[in-house]
């Protein structure tokens, strides 16, 4: 086929392929969720429903896209993790963030009124996008420990403000001067003597956040058959192998995690 004479913009697409047998992360992060939150009436300091609706797009993802191993999320933030050898779209890193990105932009308008009834969605929300490139098993454990490390720091200074706050009567500059310059075992502290909470006890999908992984499942179904020659039909019962995005609320940092899920880092020569 003749080419135009325009065809040569072509050449001005630059290569963005992600190094081979490097982990791809994309982690995603709501665009001005401070004001998003408020202006839907999150609840403080964590909202089930919207934690719920992440994950639900989070795993819409996983299911739509290919080659994800593990995802993991936080607040507005979800991380996907593609597998090592992926060569989903031979590895170009603006396929990766922009599939990701508005798969799970999309699902979070579509499934909104799933998980909030009594509140309309007043706009659409964006998010931003990012590619990491990752060279070893141990770079990536320590990524995903960042995230959850992070999920936990922010949990244990949200859970006290609000306490103070909503309980104790402080006023947010208070609550804040209060907390000015404490470590985690004054916060620990504080909350245990004053509002008797125990922050170990506090639900897990908080402190830990949301991991998303593969689990095999055994469905079974009823599949009626007919016998050759034979009138009568028979009804039997199938097992199939199915894989299931399955959340996790469990700690990422130490080996337990890794050693109970072993394929999720075997992908590795
Ligand atoms: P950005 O990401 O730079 O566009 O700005 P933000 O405002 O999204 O900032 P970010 O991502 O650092 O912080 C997440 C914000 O989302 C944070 O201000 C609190 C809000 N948020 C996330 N989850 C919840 C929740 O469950 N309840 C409430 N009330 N707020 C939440
Ligand atoms: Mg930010
Ligand atoms: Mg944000
Ligand atoms: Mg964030
Ligand atoms: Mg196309």
């Amino acid at each position: 086929m003749a080419k135009s004479k325009f065809e040569y913009v072509r050449n001005f697409e630059v290569d963005d392929t992600c190094l081979r047998n490097w982990w791809i992360v994309v982690r995603l992060d709501g665009r001005n969720f401070h004001k998003f939150a408020e202006q839907h009436s999150f609840t403080k300091p964590n909202d089930e429903r919207a934690l719920n609706l992440m994950t639900r797009c989070a795993q819409a993802v996983m299911e739509e896209l290919e080659d994800i191993v593990i995802a993991y999320g936080q607040s507005d933030e979800y991380s996907f993790v593609f597998q090592k050898k992926s060569n989903w779209f031979k590895r170009r890193a603006s396929k990766f963030m922009t599939h990701v990105a508005s798969q799970f932009a999309s699902s979070y308008v579509f499934y909104w009124k799933d998980y909030f009834q009594d509140q309309t969605l007043l706009y659409p929300p964006g998010f931003d996008g990012r590619v990491i490139l990752y060279p070893s098993n141990q770079n990536l454990r320590d990524y995903l420990s960042w995230r959850q490390a992070d999920c936990h720091i922010n949990n244990l200074f949200n859970t006290v403000f609000w306490n103070l706050v909503q309980k104790g009567g402080l006023t947010t500059s208070q609550a804040e001067e209060k907390l000015r310059g404490t470590l985690s075992g004054d916060k620990n502290e504080i909350l245990f003597s004053e509002f008797n909470i125990n922050y170990n006890n506090e639900p897990l999908i908080h402190r830990k956040g949301t991991a998303l992984v593969w689990k095999k499942i055994d469905e079974i179904t009823m599949k009626t058959i007919k016998l050759t020659n034979e009138e009568k039909e028979k009804e039997i019962l199938v097992t199939r192998t199915r894989k299931k995005v399955t959340p996790l609320h469990c700690d990422l940092i130490g080996e337990e995690f890794w050693e109970e899920h072993s394929e999720i880092l075997e992908d590795d020569s």
